[in-house]
């Protein structure tokens, strides 16, 4: 059965539109066996003091993950340097063509900040905040997808294998295909997929689904997103289904869970090293040695609850059931989409909220809370999980939330409590870890006060149960079983 696709063909016709694109100068290229496809290049440019700029690989495990696959076949990265304007040439790094896509100030805008990050990004997330819906912001959503996918079938040696990640790309599978249906496609999502009743308030739903079906798997972090996506195919364009196929234009779409995880080893190791173990005591002693430290460290996002676990903590305050400077919260809250208007509302009132409990519960030099709005070195949150009693990670809604892997590879030496809400992804495999409804505080109150009053044995048993778990299923683990699965596609 196949679909009309009006609103992603009828825009196929659009050109890309932008001065200074690269497009069509290097055609010479499309010899890649292996392309991905993402929102950002796994470089980001750094000035030197002397005015230079260089090219210095992404923090993060994605890179990590996939650059084997990429660079260990000769293949290409598709992705926008992260800066508007003109893109630089395609230049090689780490073994991988990397392939600049420009983006305009006013894609930036449109594309990024605000059909992505005010619209997909709340719609996916439960509208935990209300999705705003603007026409030219859907007009340049497109037009973006299309430049991504013009690039990519550039690159693309024939037959090759292409793999397109997240929410901003959504119509590249299926405009990619248009060009080059010798090709197999793979997309994954990291962010959660609603169910039919929210995702159908889109205006451009339909399009939406098409763009997705334009691949042949479709991966997603939780069983639970991939049946939304079934479902929705479906009711919303009566195509036929079965558990986790979709029939659509002669092809059988598959579209299955990958839960995405973290490089266990690498982390464990960072975390266990003598440097970070001695930092973990140093960060106790500055705190002022309490006897219990709550720690929290998040993306500032609304998803993320960082309100839920504050209003905890100071309910528990206020009961007298833990006190400060004894029990301390650390909360590490790195700057994000600080232009998203959501963003900004967001840390004013948590910024208050911190001042609140300080003025109340602190002391002179003994804050109840916190606050930390940088960034931290790696190192320095290795050394932060390690000094943690409990870790409190209470997103509203989250694909998977790498944070609570990241602790728990941390604690080599069984310490510490995971409480970990169950609208995490990361809930559906850390089972051992202290779950919990954000939106109930009264229970997020209870098991916090269980993290904090657990006995070390039962607490090492948890902690052992879930490394258990994600020894076997890191980040190696993840991508190689979506590649595989691809393959068996071809
Ligand atoms: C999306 C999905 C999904 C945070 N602050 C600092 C810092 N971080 C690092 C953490 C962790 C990463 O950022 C955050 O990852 P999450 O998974 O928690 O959240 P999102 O950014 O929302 O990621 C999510 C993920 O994609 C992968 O598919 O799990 O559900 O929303 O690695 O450690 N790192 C450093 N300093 C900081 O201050 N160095």
């Amino acid at each position: 059965m196949s679909l009309a696709l009006p609103a992603v063909a009828a825009l196929t016709r659009v050109g890309s539109g932008m001065a200074g694109t690269t497009a069509g100068q290097d055609q010479d290229r499309a010899d890649s066996p292996v392309v991905v496809v993402a929102n950002r290049l796994p470089v980001d440019q750094v000035t030197e003091p002397d005015g230079s700029t260089r090219w210095q690989r992404s923090p993060g495990g994605l890179v990590t993950a996939l650059e084997p696959f990429v660079a260990g076949r000769g293949g290409a990265w598709v992705g926008w340097s992260g800066s508007a304007g003109e893109a630089p040439e395609p230049f090689e790094s780490g073994g991988m063509s990397l392939i600049p896509v420009p983006l305009s100030e006013e894609e930036v805008d449109r594309y990024y900040e605000g059909m992505s990050n005010a619209s997909l990004w709340p719609l996916y997330h439960d509208v935990v905040e209300k999705p705003e819906y603007h026409r030219t912001w859907w007009d340049a959503y497109v037009q973006v997808n299309k430049r991504f996918a013009d690039r990519a079938a550039e690159v693309a040696a024939e037959g090759a294998i292409v793999w397109v990640h997240d929410y901003q790309l959504q119509l590249v599978p299926a405009l990619l295909r248009q060009q080059r249906p010798d090709l197999t496609i793979g997309f994954f999502l990291h962010i959660p997929f609603p169910p039919y009743e929210l995702f159908t308030q889109l205006p451009w739903r339909s399009a939406i689904v098409e763009g997705l079906l334009g691949a042949d798997l479709v991966g997603f972090q939780r069983p639970s997103a991939a049946v939304n996506f079934v479902q929705l195919a479906r009711r919303l364009h009566d195509l036929p289904t079965r558990s986790s196929t979709i029939e659509y234009d002669g092809r059988t779409v598959t579209a299955r869970a990958f839960p995405i995880s973290i490089d266990v080893k690498a982390f464990e190791e960072l975390a266990g090293s003598p440097e970070v173990v001695q930092r973990a005591k140093e960060i106790r002693a500055e705190l002022g040695n309490p006897e219990k430290l709550i720690l929290g460290v998040d993306r500032l996002d609304y998803t993320k609850g960082i309100t839920v676990r504050l209003d905890a903590f100071q309910e528990l305050l206020e009961d007298g059931v833990v006190e400060a400077p004894d029990t301390v919260m650390v909360q590490v809250a790195t700057p994000s989409r600080e232009r998203v208007e959501h963003y900004v509302h967001m840390r004013e009132t948590i910024e208050q909220q911190v001042g609140h409990i300080n003025g109340v519960h602190g002391t002179l030099g003994g804050p109840a809370v916190h606050y930390i709005n940088q960034s931290v070195p790696r190192e320095e949150l290795a050394a932060l999980y390690r000094a943690a009693d409990v870790m409190l990670v209470t997103p509203y809604r989250d694909g998977m939330n790498l944070v609570a892997k990241e602790y728990v590879a941390a604690r080599s030496d069984l310490g510490g409590a995971l409480v970990l809400s169950e609208f995490a992804g990361a809930a559906a495999e850390l089972k051992q870890a202290f779950l919990v409804n954000p939106h109930d505080i009264a229970g997020v109150k209870n098991q916090l006060v269980r993290a904090l009053r657990l006995e070390p044995a039962e607490g090492a048993k948890r902690m052992r149960a879930m490394r258990r778990h994600l020894a076997k299923n890191d980040l190696e683990h993840w991508a190689s079983s979506f590649f595989e699965a691809l393959q068996a596609q071809a």
